[in-house]
């Protein structure tokens, strides 16, 4: 049948019971008027524009892609699509593409050569390495390349060149995912499994707006709940989402609060001794602190920082402290908020006091958001070491050097890695003299970019981009390098719950365009990096090569892939890790039985304190822990560092559409997706409009103490107090006479500040006023109907896609139901 999937991203509902297999639904869309029997050729692929990991067919004819398909053998999907995956693809093949590198030229940017622009970085490199060292230059990577390349960009920093100046934008955006993780249970990895949804009869999401950001995901949770003895749902957002609205407990906190919401939640669960105690004593460590702590913070006095009915926090507690199964998710809504990493930990902790990990249904998700933001981690490409190697653990180190045959002084280990705010911090002071970004648009998506364009403008700092489409950061560059993207490459990446998939090449990238491992590696070979033995580092020279190299690194350590291998993953579905001789098929879930990856000489950190940041020396965690249990660490509720006041009276949160991502690179190149949210908007409830005098679609301003911008007024169910805008609107794609207003990013009014511990930016937690511009505009705000961001008046269009926005679905008949 055939369906409108912008008008219904989810599409059909193939309802399933409590225990049974999710039924598949192949969906499949193709260029209009594209018939199927004209495809040449089906290549295999996952998801770029998420976590996760939806598995499909790229169709290609003629050498070009012209549609996908999802695959049913794929245990993350079962064959089904949400619309940036059905659409997105199209960006590809955008006549706009980067395809020459350019260099500057008294003063801009110019094509050139790979020889010229290639020798301008090695010249400058090796310029600075003798005149200041390693630390002169930093890598800011992403959450979007292959697992293949980040292994190979960390063993290029941390091996050859010796910086401790390696981050990904993984930093803002699952950086307090890998932290609480490691808080909790010492080490990165995603214990639960997307399969717990089957299972659960209690899901909760903490700031996680599901619907919207892994919609294929949700269908599964849409899918429970249209079938026999379905789930109940627990939210935890300031927004109406759809998540909201099919919960059965809806908590709407101010932002910032989560830490006190957590508590309160605790202090029922533990109040009501809904715990495992027998799991507690065997399995934990620092329940008495918890249990104290929490008692601090009865629903009353919850109720009154966070602004939630206190009947709500124990009607909410008695669902997660009663749940036979409990399945639970954390996104941005608590990694982006003030308190990051302690809110996050609170939900590990509920988890570990119900003894609820490692079996069907037990799920934990502390999720990721980009599609390869697991690999980045894994591999060492942002603030950790490649394999989960542990930076205050001599042994950890001495293991990569002898991998990467090098010496063990030439890997940085004097202190944590350089996260990248701190690193943009010594730019703008001047240590740091060279920043090479790859695949991510810090000037449109980190905080405060008043700040962030006057760093990266500066003469004295190098900047080499590389991007596969012309941006806010390019514009910025000394140099800027055409990369080759997915679809135009192989290579594998994991999603959130450890599937590994791959992604073969499907087309010839465009003009000069090269894979970014393909870069990487003509960087090493002209710098000359070598080994002990004289033979080039990294030695790989193409993507398997770099795998199997991968494979070694991984051996023995939690994200263990030694069982892996392309054949393997070609055909059916993608695999989970570890995967090892132990575990020849894959592990569905971590931590079953209490076995953590925690003992002291094994984990990959010893923990931080919440409140400071402060690295624990291996000494006290040996102390704490030497029997390698899970941690139980508890949290005070400190208030937000900046919280709405007399002139800054609204709570402003940021965040996504569905259609979207991230700063439109692509989605705004794929024409169903821009025409369903093209332009930047501000929601607002009911209430502050009124007393406002503000009515949907009138033109406001939004300032906050660093920056203003202007965007359509939304009235929405969004709770009192609070506004919210998409971060996806830059100034790409503004006409050029008014790029330079710089009137419409997000992250024009974010605040330069982040979490303690995870160094994660605040993008949720500030405080903002709006001003009326325009008294009706004859318009409504360009925001989505189907969302967060739907209307309250009735009187909208609704969005839909017409006819280039159909794509068919094929339904399991098995799992149809009358
Ligand atoms: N369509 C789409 N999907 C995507 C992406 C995309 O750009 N577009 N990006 C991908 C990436 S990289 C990521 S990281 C994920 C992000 O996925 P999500 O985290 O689901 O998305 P966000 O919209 O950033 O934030 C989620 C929710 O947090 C709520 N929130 C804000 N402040 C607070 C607070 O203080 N407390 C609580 N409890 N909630 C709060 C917001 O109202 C919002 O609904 O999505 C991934 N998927
Ligand atoms: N205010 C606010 N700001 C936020 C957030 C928020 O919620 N609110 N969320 C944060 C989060 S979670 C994230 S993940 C970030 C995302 O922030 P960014 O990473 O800056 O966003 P993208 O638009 O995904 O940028 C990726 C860039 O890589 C390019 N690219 C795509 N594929 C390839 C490839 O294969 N090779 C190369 N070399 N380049 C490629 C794209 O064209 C694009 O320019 O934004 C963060 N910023
Ligand atoms: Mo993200």
């Amino acid at each position: 049948m055939a369906k409108d999937r912008i008008a219904d991203p989810w599409g059909t509902r193939t309802p399933y019971g409590r225990g049974e297999q999710w039924p598949t639904r192949v969906d499949t869309h193709l260029r209009e008027g594209f018939a199927a029997q004209a495809v040449d050729q089906w290549v295999q692929t996952a998801s770029i524009m998420h976590s996760n990991g939806d598995a499909f067919d790229v169709a290609v004819a003629d050498g070009r892609m012209v549609g996908v398909r999802g695959r049913a053998a794929d245990r993350v999907n079962r064959g089904r699509l949400g619309p940036k995956d059905l659409f997105g693809w199209q960006a590809n093949s955008s006549p706009d593409r980067l395809t020459r590198p350019l260099v500057r030229e008294n003063g801009e940017l110019v094509p050139a050569d790979w020889d010229t622009a290639m020798e301008r970085i090695v010249a400058h490199s090796k310029y600075l390495l003798s005149e200041q060292g390693p630390s002169a230059i930093g890598f800011y990577t992403s959450g979007q390349l292959f697992l293949e390349e980040y292994y190979t960009l960390g063993v290029i920093a941390h091996g050859a060149i010796g910086t401790n100046h390696v981050d990904g934008n993984t930093r803002l955006c699952t950086a307090t995912a890998a932290e609480a993780l490691k808080e909790s249970f010492a080490c990165d990895g995603q214990p639960g499994s997307y399969a717990d949804i089957d299972h659960a009869d209690v899901i909760a999401l903490y700031g996680h707006n599901m619907a919207e950001t892994q919609p294929m995901l949700w269908a599964r949770v849409l899918d429970r709940m249209a079938g026999d003895d379905p789930p109940a749902i627990v939210c935890v957002d300031p927004r109406p989402t759809k998540v909201a609205q099919y919960a059965t407990v809806h908590l709407a906190p101010l932002p910032g609060t989560n830490v006190a919401l957590m508590n309160g939640l605790l202090h029922e669960i533990i109040g009501n001794d809904w715990i495992d105690h027998d799991y507690i004593d065997r399995h934990t460590v620092g329940f008495d602190e918890l249990r104290d702590r929490v008692a601090e913070y009865p629903p009353e006095k919850v109720a009154g920082i966070c602004d939630v009915p206190a009947d709500d926090i124990r009607r909410a507690a008695r669902l997660l402290g009663t749940a036979e199964a409990l399945l639970s998710t954390v996104l941005q809504g608590f990694y982006q908020s003030h308190q990051a990493t302690a809110a996050s930990v609170q939900v590990n902790n509920l988890h570990l006091i119900r003894g609820m990990l490692g079996e069907p249904g037990c799920g934990l998700l502390q999720m990721n958001g980009q599609p390869t933001a697991e690999n980045t981690r894994e591999c060492g490409a942002d603030g950790d070491l490649a394999g989960f190697r542990n930076w205050n653990n001599d042994a950890h180190i001495a293991e990569l050097a002898q991998l990467w045959n090098i010496d063990v002084n030439q890997i940085p280990h004097y202190a944590p890695p350089t996260h990248a705010m701190q690193m943009m911090r010594y730019a703008e002071q001047g240590s740091l003299r060279m920043l090479w970004i790859s695949a991510t648009n810090p000037a449109a998506s980190l905080p405060e970019l008043e700040r962030i364009r006057s760093i990266l403008s500066q003469d004295r700092l190098f900047v080499v981009v590389q991007d596969i489409f012309p941006t806010e950061t390019t514009a910025l560059a000394d140099v800027v390098l055409p990369a080759a993207t997915w679809g135009e490459k192989t290579g594998t990446f994991t999603n959130v719950d450890r599937t590994v998939h791959l992604s073969d090449k499907a087309v010839e990238p465009p003009g000069e365009a090269k894979a970014d491992l393909d870069i990487f590696l003509d960087y090493a070979r002209r710098m000359d990096f070598r080994d002990r033995d004289s033979r080039p580092l990294p030695p790989w020279q193409d993507p398997e090569s770099a795998f199997e190299a991968w494979k070694k690194c991984s051996a023995g350590r939690p994200c263990d892939y030694t069982g892996l291998s392309y054949d393997k993953l070609r055909g059916g579905s993608g695999i989970q890790w570890p995967c090892n001789a132990e575990h020849p098929e894959g592990t569905e879930r971590l931590y079953t039985g209490g076995a953590f990856f925690a003992a002291p000489q094994y984990c990959e950190s010893f923990g931080k304190d919440l409140v400071t940041g402060a690295p624990l020396e291996p000494t006290a965690y040996r102390a704490m822990n030497p029997a390698g249990k899970a941690i139980i660490k508890a949290a005070r509720y400190l208030t937000p560092h900046e919280s709405p006041r007399p002139d800054y009276p609204f709570a402003l949160i940021t965040g996504r559409t569905l259609y979207q991502f991230h700063t439109r690179t692509k989605t705004a190149r794929a024409p169903q997706l821009d025409a369903a949210a093209p332009q930047v908007w501000v929601e607002i409830s009911q209430q502050d409009a009124d007393a406002l005098n503000i009515a949907e679609g009138d033109l406001l301003k939004v300032s906050s103490p660093r920056g203003g911008l202007h965007a359509k007024a939304r009235v929405s169910g969004i709770r009192p107090g609070v506004l919210f805008v998409p971060f996806h609107y830059g100034y790409w794609d503004a006409a050029p006479e008014t790029r330079a207003d710089h009137d419409r990013a997000a992250n024009e009014l974010t605040l330069t500040d982040w979490d303690p511990a995870s160094k994660q930016p605040i993008f949720k937690t500030a405080a903002a006023r709006v001003e009326v511009l325009t008294k009706g505009t004859g318009s409504p705000a360009p925001a989505p109907t189907t969302t967060a961001s739907g209307p309250l008046g009735a009187d909208i269009p609704a969005t839909v896609g017409g006819a280039t926005a159909s794509a068919t679905e094929t339904l399991d008949t098995a799992g149809e139901r009358p």
